[in-house]
């Protein structure tokens, strides 16, 4: 990674770059979910507390985002609060992110960007809520996440709650096939729909323990197909929320979109912030909970994954 970085300013926290040469377990975050997909300060606090679930199930996090146009790995509690507080951070998916450092600006970075940073840094794991995916309507309007792109052609494995129906989940199954990512159940056959546990479609493989999914890591990467690897695990059953009532409110957050022109990268900003004040908060309670339980999960694989040679 040392050859490849040269000359990007891309700067690794200290305690980060030691677990790395050290090979200790390290869990990538992403900050976009903090920057755009969050309101402040419960972002801040969201994102403080899944670093400590990360520190606690025996892995270093690695939140990672532009500051001042530079590529941080791990942040420090200013970079941490800059990027939950800055309401003109941009969003930066993985093409954005030259410009970001040429425009020396603050970017929540999304799956995408999270997932080439993390893979510069020679990471291999990395945590989130919610991927972005095909969007329903994608037919006319061609909305398609970066998201599915970068897991096809960069090898880090992000375990995410599933899709939220938001987006056309059976579609966004499809594009991962054609990807060649593989999307696993954790302890489920049941793809996950983020607030709940199953969104209808089946995944293709289904894994129960962190040490067969670390496993699983590491002969994907041998194999050297280049693509990442969807590890799908549902909210817990206490936190989830109750399908027919989610669903009626994404409908009326969709049609909101599409009644006010909301197009491009602010589609997923829109819904999610509609979706929170259309269930009162219920739904952002939801996606903290599922992000903790994937941080958890994440460290668990980071921590087997080590084990290996
Ligand atoms: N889904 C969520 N919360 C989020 C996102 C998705 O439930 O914060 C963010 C992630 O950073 C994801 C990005 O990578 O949105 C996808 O954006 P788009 O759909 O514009 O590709
Ligand atoms: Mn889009």
């Amino acid at each position: 990674m040392r050859d490849k970085a040269a000359g990007l300013p891309l700067v690794i926290a200290p305690e980060v770059a030691a677990a790395l040469a050290e090979r200790h377990p390290v869990v990538a975050l992403e900050s976009t979910i903090v920057s755009h997909g969050m309101p402040y300060p419960d972002n801040l606090a969201m994102a403080q507390t899944v670093e400590r679930i990360v520190h606690d199930h025996g892995a270093v996090p690695a939140t990672i985002a532009v500051i001042a146009g530079e590529f941080r790995i791990g942040l420090d509690a200013a970079a941490l609060k800059a990027i939950a507080a800055d309401r003109q951070a941009a969003k930066a998916s993985s093409r954005d992110l030259a410009i970001m450092a040429v425009q020396k600006r603050n970017a929540g970075t999304t799956v995408s960007a999270t997932m080439l940073l993390a893979a510069l840094a020679g990471i291999e794991v990395f945590a989130t809520g919610g991927i972005g995916g095909v969007h329903r309507g994608a037919e006319q309007t061609f909305d398609i996440s970066a998201d599915l792109i970068e897991l096809g052609r960069t090898p880090v494995a992000v375990v995410c709650a599933g899709a939220k129906s938001i987006l056309d989940i059976p579609k966004t199954l499809e594009v991962l096939e054609t990807q060649r990512v593989p999307v696993i159940g954790v302890g489920t056959s049941d793809f996950p729909a983020f607030f709940t546990r199953s969104s209808g479609c089946k995944t293709d493989l289904r894994l129960d323990t962190a040490a067969e999914i670390a496993a699983a890591i590491k002969l994907h990467r041998q194999l050297g197909s280049g693509s990442g690897l969807l590890i799908a695990n549902p909210i817990p059953e206490a936190d989830s929320l109750d399908a027919a009532m989610i669903d009626t409110i994404i409908a009326d957050a969709l049609a909101e979109a599409e009644q006010r022109g909301i197009a491009g990268k602010a589609v997923t900003p829109f819904l999610l912030d509609r979706i929170n004040k259309l269930t009162a908060g219920a739904s952002l309670k939801a996606n903290i909970a599922l992000v903790k339980n994937n941080a958890a999960l994440a460290a668990q694989i980071a921590v087997e994954r080590a084990k290996l040679a």
